[in-house]
């Protein structure tokens, strides 16, 4: 097995935190600001119940977003248990300890988590414990830790079974000593992954421990205090309500089996070993007390000076979520930010209309072939006359004397896969193909069995006959200046097999845009590969033709108003008539 680490959490350590525990997560961070930490230790939140989004939280005063992941595709069938996701989490290298909270996890999933931990060098905490370093709801809300004083390090470490039973050592700790250095609870089961003796070890080995408290229903394995490993002072509670056999208290890991393991002779044992023993719980608070004072008394101990922590509300309105959320802009200063940008910087750096697409769409500020690439696609999608869907609608609402923005809608309503809207849906055909390593040639194949039209492929008016220049400028363009051109050509690949077939199935604008884009979030330095996905997952690549395509909506509405266009009404000769036979006059 790999060595286990000694100390298990500092000052930076960092925790990724399973679940929507939103209120465990907010105690964290107000234990964090109160510790004056520089920055939280919860980096991210995995909920894998919905898309990946980010969660507000309060640290000190401040509104602060914390990313919510949705872990990997495969979390949301598998329903994940504490198991499943404590095993998978021991493949990442970096993690070296976990604290699993959740109750009622088989035992015999424990120990397979104890033995795959152990190979790894990773330290369990839990099953069905608070654990400790603030972990989840440990220690209560903010003002049970102000009053236990864990905002700053002693020189007592703990470990007991109960996480119920940490507020009160906490407590005890704090009266009667300079406060608590580290205090484990190593969860209720049966087989805890991690034991008392591991505890204590690792606090034998860390140096700024200078006494031990072990509170347990039953003591098992004493050999470390009599074979003189453990030099510290240890003080030591075992409940004498078990000293009857066969009777489980609370938790499994309580029941006791033999005679040997009841907790009286445990604590006679510990005594003869040279551990501190209390008669009773009530008794706690003094043995500690007296162990304390002789360290100091001997100079063991430096009591370091009190400075007091930090203040945080109180009021915990983040219990209340607000109605809304944003993040892309906010108005409430002097001066209107888009995505964290002031607007006098915005214009000062002349960013243009690709730039402020840029940050309000994708909150980056993008390099500047980017923010013309986008002020390209959306010149080119602007207009492309009055015979398209879209446009014939805007002009027969405006003919029918609606206004503006119900003969704008009318036109962008016909905007879907079709016509206008299939630039997300080229970028996830092609990209998926070409990342699955399908040669083009199996991918045209494969939509044809399916029965399914390749997005972005194909035009009613355009052909290798009649090119379209609208694609021709932005290939130009694209090839000039992206870093890498990847999925656009292989869409160029299926271009050639499809206009082999028939020669108006091109790469159409609405592909082609769908496409480079791809290839621009995936390789313009600005978004991880999770977040290039993400853009095209949610759609924001036909936004492009809707944004570009309502200028030429708008145009149309105001030059039929402008030519005093009456009513519309189709002719009937070029209607054809296909009644039913019996209906038919
Ligand atoms: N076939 C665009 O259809 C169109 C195929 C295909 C495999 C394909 C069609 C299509 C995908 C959606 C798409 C965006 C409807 C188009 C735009 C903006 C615009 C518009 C403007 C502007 C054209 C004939 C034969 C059939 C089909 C096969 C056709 N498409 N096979 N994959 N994608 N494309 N939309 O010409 O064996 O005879 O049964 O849905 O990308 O909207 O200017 O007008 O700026 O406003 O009517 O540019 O391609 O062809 O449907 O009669 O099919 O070709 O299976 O095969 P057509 P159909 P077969 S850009």
């Amino acid at each position: 097995p790999a060595a286990k680490p000694t100390t298990l959490f500092r000052k930076q350590t960092k925790v990724i935190v399973w679940g929507m525990q939103t209120r465990a997560v907010q105690g964290m961070m107000d234990f964090d600001y109160v510790c004056s930490r520089d920055e939280p230790s919860v980096a991210a939140m995995v909920y894998p119940f919905t898309g990946d989004h980010k969660q507000k939280f309060y640290w000190g005063h401040k509104e602060i977003l914390l990313p919510v992941y949705k872990n990997m595709a495969d979390a949301m069938k598998k329903h994940p248990a504490a198991f499943d996701s404590t095993m998978e989490v021991m493949q990442y290298p970096q993690i070296h300890t976990i604290a699993i909270i959740a109750e009622g996890i088989p035992e015999a999933q424990t120990r397979k988590i104890i033995k795959k931990a152990d190979e790894k060098g990773v330290t369990i905490i839990g099953p069905a414990t608070p654990g400790c370093f603030k972990i989840g709801n440990t220690g209560g809300m903010l003002d049970n830790i102000l009053a236990s004083k864990l905002y700053r390090p002693g020189s007592v470490a703990y470990v007991s079974r109960s996480g119920g039973m940490s507020n009160e050592l906490n407590n005890i700790v704090s009266r009667t000593t300079d406060g608590v250095y580290e205090g484990v609870a190593i969860g209720g089961d049966r087989y805890p992954g991690s034991t008392f003796m591991d505890h204590v070890l690792r606090y034998q080995d860390t140096p700024d421990v200078k006494m031990i408290i072990v509170l347990g229903e039953v003591g098992r394995n004493l050999q470390g205090i009599r074979e003189g490993r453990i030099t510290k002072p240890v003080c030591f509670l075992s409940s004498t309500c078990h000293c009857y056999l066969q009777v489980q208290f609370g938790h499994a890991g309580a029941c006791a089996n033999q005679a040997s393991e009841t907790a009286v002779a445990k604590n006679q044992a510990l005594r003869d070993a040279g551990a501190y023993v209390p008669k009773s719980f009530d008794e706690l608070g003094d043995v500690v007390k007296t162990v304390y004072d002789e360290l100091v008394a001997n100079g063991t101990i430096i009591p370091a000076q009190e400075v007091p922590p930090p203040t945080v509300p109180m009021d915990y309105s983040w219990a209340r979520p607000a109605s809304f959320m944003t993040s892309i802009c906010d108005e409430r200063g002097q001066e209107l930010i888009y995505a964290g940008m002031p607007i006098t910087e915005v214009f000062k750096e002349e960013m243009g209309l690709g730039g402020v697409l840029g940050l309000l769409w994708f909150q980056r500020r993008l390099p500047r072939y980017a923010c013309q690439f986008i002020e390209m696609c959306l010149m080119v999608t602007a207009d492309h006359g009055p015979a398209v869907s879209g446009a014939h609608n805007t002009i027969v609402c405006t003919r029918a004397g609606k206004d503006l923005i119900s003969c704008l809608t009318s036109g962008l309503l016909t905007i879907g896969d079709r016509f206008g809207g299939a630039l997300d849906a080229a970028a996830k055909q092609f990209s998926k193909a070409f990342d699955s390593g399908m040669l083009p040639m199996e991918f045209v194949n494969k939509m044809k069995k399916d029965g399914k039209l390749i997005m972005g492929i194909g035009h009613r008016v355009k052909s290798i006959n009649n090119p379209d220049m609208r694609v021709q400028i932005l290939k130009d363009f694209v090839k000039q200046h992206f870093t890498s051109t990847q999925v656009l050509d292989y869409a160029l690949d299926v271009e050639k097999i499809t206009t082999s077939k028939k020669p108006n199935l091109i790469l159409n604008v609405d592909g082609f845009i769908g496409v480079a884009f791809v290839d621009l979030l995936r390789t313009c330095g600005g978004f991880t590969r999770d977040e290039a996905d993400e853009f095209v997952e949610i759609g924001a690549l036909n936004g492009i033709f809707v944004l570009g395509r309502s200028m030429g909506f708008i145009g149309h509405y105001l030059d039929q108003k402008r030519l005093k266009q009456g009513l519309y009404r189709h002719p009937w000769d070029d209607i054809s008539y296909v009644l039913p036979e019996h209906m038919s006059m």
